[in-house]
């Protein structure tokens, strides 16, 4: 029997590392929005960063939605604000966990966005962050958490990072507690 060559065996379709899409409503959105991609980074996440409304140019977002899975994502980070409802549709379009980032650009300071985001009728869920960059920096995280579950290296990452958030913590005690009382005024 001819032996295959090992360039030309390709890797099962579910090992390939999967990347994240982060798409917002608005370019006014993306120093919000920043804090996702920035996590994504610092765990090694390939991402693709989109604008695309789901007022504007409603078309478009549905045939990206309608194809992320195909081009290679494991999960999409949606930030959007005001009547937010670009989390909903690409949920509508995918079967791709979305991560739903509401944002504070209304004069409502996010409130109409976190309820347009987390409260989706049944069989459509939008896993909804905190308001803000809080909530895009989380949903970087989520996303990591998400697709560590067959990622076994950004699973070890994920741990680093806590010991890394708990370390922080430490530290501050051990500082407040050398700390010398200041004297009375
Ligand atoms: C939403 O409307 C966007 O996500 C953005 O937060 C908000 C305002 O957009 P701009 O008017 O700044 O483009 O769809």
């Amino acid at each position: 029997m001819a032996r295959r060559s090992p360039a030309r065996i390709a890797r099962p379709a579910a090992r390939r590392p999967l990347k994240v899409w982060v798409v917002m409503g608005s370019d006014s959105d993306l120093p919000v929005m920043e804090e996702a991609i920035r996590a994504l980074r610092d765990f090694g996440i390939p991402c693709e960063v989109d604008i695309s409304s789901a007022h504007r140019t409603p078309q478009m977002t549905a045939e990206k939605a309608r194809n992320a899975e195909k081009r290679g994502f494991g999960a999409v980070i949606v930030g959007a604000g005001h009547a937010a409802h670009l989390g909903g549709v690409v949920a509508a379009h995918s079967t791709l966990p979305v991560i739903g980032v509401p944002l504070p650009s209304s004069s409502l300071q996010g409130l109409d966005a976190l309820l347009s985001t987390a409260q989706m009728p049944g069989g459509v869920p939008v896993a909804t962050m905190a308001i803000g960059k809080s909530g895009a920096m989380n949903a970087g995280i989520f996303a990591a958490q998400i697709l560590a579950t067959r990622d076994p290296e950004l699973r070890r990452r994920l741990h680093a990072h806590k010991a890394r958030l708990a370390e922080k913590v430490m530290e501050a005690n051990r500082a407040l507690r050398n700390r010398p009382v200041s004297p009375k005024p």
